[in-house]
């Protein structure tokens, strides 16, 4: 394939690419822009390495950065924001990395670990630097990994998915067969970009030759006067940031170009879905993953109205089966990336005997075809959009003095769909307390990760070989609080 930036810039060199805060750049800037800071790259030469991170923020210094690394053939690792600091450097190690790069915006939570550590490194240091010539690579091979995003699992530590240039492509054929492109779309980015829901906006840009606009957070507010005054069209969200940006909808509603939401993440309650169909605002549900580059299910415009509950068809490049009538959804298709890095182990065990790819989630098809999320087969939940896996909080969690057993469980909540409650079997004579808890869990789990609340229980249900009986003490809990 062509280097999909240097071809949008002679394909569409004047249209906007880019536009942030009341800035904009158009393809030829961008790849200007781009080039500059791979130039700048030039100096960390010999050590960038195979692979570079980033810690990002939504901003256009980390998007030129992730660029940037893709022009020079470097594969960007996108480092989630929010995790603590020993689990970033768990990452960085994994991914053989030894420069990274952390937004300044984000300053406030890494600063200190930026001077600490011969790693790391804001992004603003490279303004000093006068840019060599770069070596640009001029073409984007098939599988040559673009990005590398780190998800959590049932087992062990997080995994470094591996999303190929192909990937990524084909993830935006399927979006556009479904949405239909317009040569003047612009879409709003305020989901993070170091998850696939906000770096597949990045990449459906330089594939389509359309604009992002980018806001360095959701800001409900602010994204409204965006939705009402400019000529957005679509605009990625989770539940969470629907449900708020529907209370501020205004009566004079968006502007005229507005198309959709794209709506992602996490099941959404069909109240929601009514208030946003009372009101004619288009939702378009979907359903994807980090290891298939986003969307791989989705609703179309035609059927959204009547299907809400239902998170679509499989797309275009898509198949998606399920062996029973409400069973695991396992999915074929050329955006389902081909592996872990360092863990192909991992990754083989969620393929089936016939290279179908298991998603841990369960569906259902309808007789019409469209599919309905059932739940999951593990524990997994999600809270505001982040996928949490509570084996990793209580894992932590056991470590920690006076704790003897936990189990860590979902528990539905009005703002974030889920958050984590810890149920907690305290060490003989004992006193645990909250606040030490929960300041343990921060120091070493991204916030969202540390239980809300601390149940103390005598002894936790457990299987005959000592396995957590999580559905259980869900039950137990969930019919004792209702
Ligand atoms: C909802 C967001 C924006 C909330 O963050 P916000 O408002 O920035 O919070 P802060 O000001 O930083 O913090 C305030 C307090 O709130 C806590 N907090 C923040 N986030 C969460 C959370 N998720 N759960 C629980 N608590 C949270 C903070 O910890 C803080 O508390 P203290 O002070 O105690 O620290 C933010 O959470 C967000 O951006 N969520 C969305 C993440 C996302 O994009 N997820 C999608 C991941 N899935 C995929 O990428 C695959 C699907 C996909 O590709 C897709 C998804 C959606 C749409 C389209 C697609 C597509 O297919 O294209
Ligand atoms: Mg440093
Ligand atoms: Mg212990």
């Amino acid at each position: 394939m062509e280097n999909w930036l240097i071809k949008q810039s002679e394909l569409v060199p004047y249209r906007t690419a880019l536009v942030y805060e009341g800035k904009t750049w158009n393809f030829k800037q961008l790849k200007v822009v781009v080039h500059k800071t791979a130039g700048k790259l030039a100096k960390f030469a010999g050590r960038l390495g195979k692979r570079v991170a980033v810690i990002a923020g939504n901003t256009p210094a980390s998007y030129f950065m992730v660029l940037a690394l893709q022009q020079l053939g470097v594969q960007p690792v996108l480092l989630n924001c929010r995790l603590a600091f020993s689990e970033v450097e768990r990452q960085r190690e994994d991914a053989d990395v030894s420069v990274v790069f952390v937004d300044d915006v984000l300053k406030k939570s890494f600063g200190g670990y930026v001077k600490k550590n011969a790693h790391y490194y804001l992004i603003s240091e490279l303004d000093a630097i006068l840019p060599k010539e770069p070596s640009i690579i001029q073409s984007f091979k098939d599988e040559e990994v673009a990005s590398v995003m780190y998800t959590s699992g049932t087992t062990g530590q997080p995994h470094g998915v591996l999303q190929t240039f192909r990937n990524h492509f084909f993830s935006a054929v399927g979006s556009a067969f479904n949405l239909g492109l317009n040569p003047n779309d612009q879409w709003l980015c305020a989901v993070p970009i170091f998850h696939i829901s906000g770096l597949s906006i990045m990449m459906r840009s330089l594939i389509y030759g359309t604009s992002v606009v980018l806001v360095p957070h959701f800001d409900p507010v602010k994204i409204t006067q965006i939705l009402v005054s400019s000529p957005v069209s679509l605009m990625s969200v989770v539940p969470v940031m629907l449900k708020q940006l529907l209370n501020l909808y205004p009566s004079e509603g968006y502007n005229s170009f507005f198309r959709a939401f794209l709506l992602g993440g996490a099941p959404i309650d069909a109240v929601t879905l009514d208030r946003c169909k009372e009101r004619g605002i288009n939702v378009i549900q979907s359903y994807g993953l980090t290891e298939t580059c986003s969307q791989i299910v989705a609703l179309n415009f035609a059927d959204a109205p009547s299907k809400i509950g239902s998170v679509g068809k499989p797309l275009f490049p898509v198949q998606v089966r399920i062996a029973s009538k409400t069973g695991e959804i396992e999915v074929k298709a050329p955006n389902v990336v081909q592996g872990y890095l360092n863990d192909q182990v991992s990754f083989d065990d969620k393929l089936t005997q016939d290279g179908w790819f298991r998603t841990g989630d369960l569906g259902q098809f309808d007789d019409e075809g469209f599919l309905f999320i059932k739940g999951r087969k593990d524990e997994m939940f999600i809270s505001g959009g982040e996928n949490v896996f509570p084996n990793e909080i209580e894992a932590v969690y056991v470590k920690a003095a006076g704790i003897k057993g936990i189990a860590v469980i979902g528990i539905p909540d009005k703002v974030w769909g889920q958050v984590p409650y810890a149920f907690v079997e305290p060490e003989t004579d004992f006193e645990l307390d909250d606040a030490m808890l929960k300041l343990y869990g921060k120091k070493h789990l991204a916030h969202y990760k540390v239980p809300q609340k601390f149940i103390r229980v005598d002894q936790l249900p457990r299987t005959a070989n000592g396995k957590l009986k999580h559905a259980e003490i869900r039950k137990n809990f969930l019919k004792n609080n209702n």
